[in-house]
């Protein structure tokens, strides 16, 4: 018998988790249809309990979008190793292989982090290829739109108005967004030293900004931290992978505007040994200089006679997006900013 002292040497700096068993696939994700009557009131509910919600209907992007960007990337992280590196590291825009962050975190992926400027690519992190480019760009003007809907949804199922009060921030010209492109390889050597085991992909985190929303390919790895009922708070469950949704995530920051009412949601990737994991992000930031504290009427209406009181500490964007850029991945990054 084979006794393992210490992981395979690429998997050294990766710390292992529990393989996903069959039981941990979470039944009640919640699903909502955008374009359904009530959906505004659903995402708000979805976001209320969970921090995050499915969206297979009414999403509003074209046919072919995903498709022709997963292409890309599936091309893009098929070749070799050195045209890839050419692109890297991500500091923080660009390729990158395992090392996530500045700060030591490690993961069983390669990606690649696209700055976003309006609403297409930034120059200050060009694409590896003009067929990228373009594909990422189209696919970046839908993620916008539906960022935009549910922001606009979310607005007018916690009655503040204009609508546009929180979707105006992701889509402002000096708007902070992100692209990240992800590729969870296999690792059939682990599969066969420690069947029980799995390399975590990318850790355990909650996104820092107003909304993320998130496709990936047929190969499920994504789990959440539910903290809705006291009987499975911070209970990990396995989001079944389904390709012809996206996933909306509540980020830190809507957590702040809505003065705790949306949760933002700690969320990590365990990487699958034998099939690989092809992600793709949006993550919709409001500009640097946007002061982030809770919507002055979400506060008068809680308030009864006087106003509720904000939970945090006042910050702009550009001020938090720099903590969190001195953190590690599964830091609490809004702690600091708690009102006691
Ligand atoms: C988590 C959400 C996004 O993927 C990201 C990540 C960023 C990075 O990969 O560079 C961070 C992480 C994320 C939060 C804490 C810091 C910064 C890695 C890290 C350790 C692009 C983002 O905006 O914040």
């Amino acid at each position: 018998m084979v006794v393992l002292a210490k992981p395979p040497a690429p998997l050294e700096q990766i710390s292992l988790v529990r393989s996903p068993e069959q039981g941990d696939y979470f039944a009640g994700v919640p699903a909502v249809d955008l374009a359904a009557p009530g959906a505004a009131r659903d995402v708000v509910r979805a976001c209320e309990r969970f921090g995050f919600f499915k969206v297979a209907n009414g999403h509003g992007v074209p046919e072919g979008v995903v498709g022709r960007l997963e292409a890309e990337a599936v091309r893009f992280f098929a070749s070799p190793q050195a045209e890839k590196d050419a692109h890297g590291p991500a500091s923080p825009f660009g390729y990158g292989n395992r090392r996530i962050g500045r700060n030591g975190d490690m993961g069983w992926l390669e990606y690649l982090l696209l700055a976003i400027d309006g609403a297409s690519l930034s120059d200050a992190s060009p694409a590896p290829s003009s067929s990228l480019r373009d594909a990422a760009n189209e696919y970046v003007g839908a993620m916008r739109g539906m960022a935009r809907t549910v922001l606009e949804m979310v607005a007018e199922g916690l009655g503040v108005s204009p609508r546009g009060a929180l979707a105006d921030m992701v889509t402002d010209a000096a708007s902070d967004q992100l692209l990240r492109l992800n590729h969870y390889p296999p690792c059939p050597l682990l599969q066969s030293l420690m069947p029980n085991c799995s390399p975590t992909g990318f850790g355990e985190h909650t996104d820092p900004q107003l909304v993320s929303i998130l496709h990936s390919n047929g190969t499920s790895g994504l789990q959440v931290a539910l903290h809705d009922a006291a009987d499975n708070a911070g209970h990990w469950v396995s989001v079944p992978s389904d390709p012809s949704s996206f996933l909306v995530i509540v980020g830190d920051s809507l957590q702040v505007m809505t003065n705790g009412r949306l949760r933002s949601v700690r969320h990590r990737v365990v990487a699958n040994k034998l099939k690989s994991r092809v992600s793709m992000i949006y993550f919709g930031g409001p500009p640097l200089e946007q002061r982030i504290a809770p919507l002055r009427q979400l506060l008068a209406a809680a308030g009864g006679d006087g106003e509720e009181q904000s939970r945090y500490e006042e910050f702009t964007w550009g001020e938090y997006k720099k903590a969190a850029y001195l953190s590690r991945l599964g830091d609490n990054r809004l702690a600091p900013f708690y009102r006691h």
